[in-house]
């Protein structure tokens, strides 16, 4: 959800560079200062847009892209490719542990789909023959873990939470029953957080080093 809208806004460009027919070196710098934009509303790092945009900049120029019959739709593919590099063309397995239980822990910012992303993904070790743990680490409303319950029973996934804790507590407890209770994967639901924000930061680094996670999703 991190790049909600940004399809959107590479379209709307997409579609005015589509309109011009032929394209001239200003038309492409327009649509490249837009590109930039959108990447920039969407959470991108400065650099990595400016790195971005500068790379397609120097390959949409450089190449005999206005003179093509094709111009945008030429345009469009360089930006295609160079999205696909940029968010890195391999996909990444999960990582499990020769020793259960693989501990997987979830974090991003609120509202981003981390609890919907624990149910789903619970739902898809179960087809692989594992054994999930959700585990309540969202204590900051009580309808966050009621969510995680709701969600987890829909995918028929074990739900552990002990009500409004403490986070660290809870995960710590969710490991150790997993490993009495023979679940193989723990999936820690945290709550949504900023960067900026220490305190929350800090109970992230502690669940952290408490429960040595696997692998960390950030959603
Ligand atoms: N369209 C869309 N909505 C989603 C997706 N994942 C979650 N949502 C919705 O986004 C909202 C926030 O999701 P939630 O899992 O509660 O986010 P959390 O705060 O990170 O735990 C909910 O209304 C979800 O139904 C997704 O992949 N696509
Ligand atoms: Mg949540």
């Amino acid at each position: 959800m991190a790049f909600e809208g940004l399809s959107g806004k590479l379209n709307a460009v997409f579609g005015k560079l589509k309109g011009h027919g032929k394209l001239t070196e200003k038309d492409i710098k327009e649509a490249m200062r837009e590109v930039r934009m959108a990447l920039l509303d969407a959470d991108v790092s400065f650099k990595v847009a400016k790195d971005f945009v500068n790379k397609v900049s120097e390959k949409a120029l450089g190449a005999r892209v206005m003179e093509s019959l094709t111009p945008a739709q030429q345009v469009i593919d360089i930006v295609r490719s160079e999205l696909v590099e940029l968010m890195g063309n391999t996909t990444a397995k999960l990582d499990f542990p020769s020793k259960p239980p693989c501990i997987i822990m979830m974090c991003g910012l609120q509202g981003a789909g981390k609890t919907t992303h624990c149910a789903k993904l619970a739902k898809w070790l179960m087809g692989q023959n594992r054994r999930p743990l959700l585990v309540a680490c969202d204590v900051y409303r009580p309808a966050a873990i009621d969510q995680l319950k709701i969600v987890g029973e829909k995918v028929g996934a074990r739900v552990f939470e002990e009500g409004q804790g403490n986070p660290v507590e809870i995960a710590k407890h969710g490991v150790k029953y997993a490993k009495d209770q023979g679940f193989d994967t723990v999936l820690l639901d945290t709550a949504g957080r900023l960067h900026i924000d220490e305190t929350l930061m800090d109970e992230l680094k502690n669940i952290k080093s408490e429960t040595q996670p696997n692998e960390i999703l950030l959603v």
